[in-house]
């Protein structure tokens, strides 16, 4: 049977229409049925070793057109559906997107996802199976509120397995269901993703916005993604989940190993454990218990873990690196505890160095040390980064285990983020350099022979310009603004924190209120766009997010200033958002504070879709800056080792750069300035003002001179259009490198070796 006949007997059987008289509802749930079938029948990806991807988070966004385009019918499905009149960009909008992530982390492990099944690794996901996403942002009052963000529906992409374990606690046990999702590699096969869910979970627990009862455990542990742990009894949550994951991960591979043949002694050659950051780690000491059940000792078994397991960095702030208190993990997981302590009496024999201890003088246990100590391999996701940790964050191990240490530059995957996201761009490089590209990434250089064609070059400019207009038409029925399309539309796009420095982002922009307002006239008016979501109990974050909204009010009831400047913070900003955010921009904001930012992912997202760089020496942006040379980014600020040496030395002072230059000081007045005042909250924006004047600890300051006059520079070359386009040309042709095709094969080549 045809597609055409087959979704209309779909569509036939549940709701007695045929296409032509669907809804686009109908047509949706119609076309997910469809869609499952064909994933049905695709062959599980097999092979003598497996890498299990333990993550707390996949940010896997929404799956119906991704699963087309994988199995190949995008442009089919999406003709048949024009031929009865149905748009398939419309359809697809009726899909809820599961928002199992916070941000960068948990949208690499979603991209990781698509490229190992695309190579035909054998690699499964392990995660949970959060109830409730990410929280929905709402803005009242320019403030932000949370509400609960419900993704699972009777129909949904989840299937559940007939797999079930049981998980013991100290003073419980619960069961575990697994719940699998398909990932179709492009025009191949597919793996799992496995999504534990505890049977009992009630939504009714939510009270007030996402406020819950912690303590009600069996009712609440794969309720919410990352409940709020700021107060004890979200941290003992967030132990509970943490474990119930890795245990039921654990015992599944287990199984699965028994079920292939294998004797356990030689686990390492079957399974490769990928520990995406911290939150996983305890699969190390569930591994080493459930191995010791099976009879080995604990020499013996800790010889097999350490050969299973590699632990991914992702940070360098301190504050993120997971501690926990030793009598939480012995009240919650009282069996691991005596497993982490013979692992920390190991370690105590190996090195009396206080900062390489897995517990530390006041009873901590550093899951970072026990995933260095007792994992084969340690790697960051950007060059520089990886050198920081081996220089410096994490030197003591370095000199321990030097062999264990290795870059794994980041990636994105090309299907969602340019085939996807971005039809026309993607279609027009087709027509230009073929198709090999969609999995063959430094097969975008080809492009490069292009430099010098006009033709080529207006055609950027010209999609550039549609997906502007395409952004602008969504705003207007979103937020009911009006975006100019011919304006510059200069992109923030990224979790609300102080070290990606939106603050910086808001200076420029008061900047040129001022300018204008004192009679500066720009050539071509920009868009400034922000998308961010502030965690619930960040404070300045949430501030930061008041400010820009005030800000923006302010700007536009100002008749003088509105014509050339306009902000706007989109709400909920998720992956949805960011597939219609990324094609449209001119300028890529990558302004952390250099050091911070372990790689970025959205600067490798808005390369590839022919944005500029505006950036520090930070991160993946080092990379960027390298492939494109100096001529096709904009790079600002102090260097990674200044702003090292500034921690290090403790000699910082953003009063110090105040006294000597008067007029960054107006700029940061105008924050606790009258007019502000009138619009926000005055409590608020002195927060974020006294953070900037006393202490300023992400260094905002520092760069903001040189960053205004970087900015100016941009802005005044994008005047030359051709020119520019030239540079939108050789960022979307170097960006081949970021795909995320290109970093699963080094992490096989380098750590896993799949066979
Ligand atoms: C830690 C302790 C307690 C509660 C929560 C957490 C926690 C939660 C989420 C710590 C970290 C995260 C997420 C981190 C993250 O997304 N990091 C980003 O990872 C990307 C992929 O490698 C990088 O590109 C970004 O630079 C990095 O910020």
């Amino acid at each position: 049977m045809d597609i055409k006949n087959q979704i209309n007997t779909i569509l036939k059987e549940k709701y007695q229409v045929s296409l032509a008289g669907a809804t686009d509802e109908q047509v949706y749930y119609s076309l997910l049925n469809y869609t499952k079938l064909l994933l049905d029948e695709k062959s599980l990806i097999s092979g003598d070793k497996r890498v299990f991807y333990f993550s707390a988070e996949f940010l896997i966004g929404k799956l119906l057109s991704n699963n087309l385009i994988n199995l190949g019918i995008y442009d089919k499905v999406a003709r048949i559906l024009k031929e009865e009149g149905k748009e398939l960009a419309l359809i697809e909008e009726i899909e809820v997107e599961p928002s199992l992530g916070n941000g960068g982390l948990g949208r690499l492990a979603a991209c990781f996802l698509d490229s190992i099944a695309t190579l035909d690794l054998p690699g499964d996901g392990i995660g949970l199976n959060y109830h409730l996403g990410l929280f929905k942002q709402k803005f009242i009052n320019n403030k932000q509120m949370e509400l609960p963000d419900p993704w699972i529906e009777t129909d949904s992409w989840l299937n559940k397995t007939a797999n079930t374990y049981t998980v013991e606690y100290g003073d419980f046990s619960l069961q575990s269901v697994m719940y699998d999702l398909d990932v179709v590699g492009y025009h191949g096969n597919k793996n799992k993703l496995h999504l534990f869910d505890v049977a009992g979970v009630d939504e009714s627990l939510v009270n007030r916005g996402i406020d819950f009862d912690k303590t009600a455990i069996a009712k609440n542990l794969t309720l919410f993604l990352y409940p709020d742990d700021s107060t004890k009894e979200g941290q003992l949550l967030r132990i509970y989940q943490q474990y119930f994951m890795v245990s039921s991960g654990a015992q599944y591979i287990l199984n699965w190993c028994r079920q292939s043949g294998f004797d356990l002694a030689d686990l390492a050659d079957h399974v490769v454990i990928q520990i995406n950051d911290t939150h996983p780690s305890l699969i190390i000491p569930e591994l080493i218990r459930l191995l010791t059940k099976e009879g080995f000792t604990l020499h013996q078994a800790v010889k097999i873990v350490e050969k299973t397991c590699a632990y991914t960095n992702h940070t360098i702030l301190k504050e993120a690196l997971e501690k926990w208190p030793r009598d939480y993990l012995k009240q919650v997981v009282p069996q691991l505890m005596d497993i982490i302590e013979s692992l920390d009496a190991i370690i105590k024999e190996r090195s009396t160095n206080q900062n390489v201890q897995i517990i530390d003088s006041q009873n901590l246990v550093h899951m970072a040390h026990m995933d260095i100590h007792f994992g084969f391999s340690v790697n960051g996701v950007a060059k520089l980064h990886t050198d920081i940790l081996k220089e410096v964050e994490l030197n003591d191990f370095y000199n321990m285990y030097p062999e264990k240490f290795n870059n794994k530059t980041n990636g994105i995957t090309f299907r969602r983020w340019l085939i996807s996201c971005n039809h026309e761009l993607a279609r027009y490089l087709e027509s230009l350099i073929g198709t090999g590209f969609k999995n063959d990434g430094s097969q975008l250089e080809k492009l490069l022979d292009f430099r010098n064609d006009k033709e080529v070059l207006a055609n950027l400019l010209k999609i550039k310009s549609s997906s502007k207009a395409a952004l602008a038409r969504h705003l207007k029925e979103t937020l009911g603004c009006d975006v100019d399309c011919d304006s510059i539309f200069d992109i923030q796009i990224k979790r609300m924190h102080e070290y990606k420095r939106q603050q910086l982002n808001v200076l420029y922009i008061i900047d040129q209120y001022l300018k204008i307002k004192a009679g500066y006239r720009p050539k071509t008016p920009l868009t400034c766009i922000f998308g961010a979501k502030a965690a619930p109990s960040y404070v300045l974050a949430k501030d930061i997010i008041h400010l820009i909204l005030s800000l923006s009010e302010l700007i536009d009831n100002d008749e003088d200033v509105a014509p050339y400047l306009k902000v706007v913070m989109v709400e909920n900003y998720d992956v949805t958002l960011a597939q219609r955010l990324f094609p449209a921009a001119d300028i890529s904001e990558q302004i952390s504070l250099a050091s911070k930012e372990a790689s970025g992912t959205g600067n490798m997202k808005f390369m590839l879709n022919g944005a500029v760089t505006l950036g520090t020496d930070d991160g993946a942006n080092v990379e960027i800056h390298d492939l494109v040379g100096d001529d096709n980014v904009y790079i600002f600020g102090a260097s990674s080792s200044e702003v090292i040496e500034h921690y290090r030395l403790d000699d910082y002072s953003p009063q110090d750069i105040l006294e000597s230059k008067p007029h960054l000081r107006k700029l940061v007045d105008f924050i606790i300035g009258d007019q502000l005042s009138v619009i926000g909250d005055k409590e608020s924006l002195t927060r974020v003002y006294q953070e900037l004047v006393g202490r300023d600890y992400f260094m905002t300051l520092l760069d903001l001179e040189n960053y205004i006059e970087v900015k100016e520079k941009m802005l005044d070359d994008y005047q030359q259009r051709e020119k520019w386009s030239v540079k939108m040309l050789v960022n979307i042709a170097m960006a081949g490198f970021f795909s995320s095709d290109r970093t699963i094969g080094q992490y096989n080549e380098e750590i896993w070796k799949l066979k």
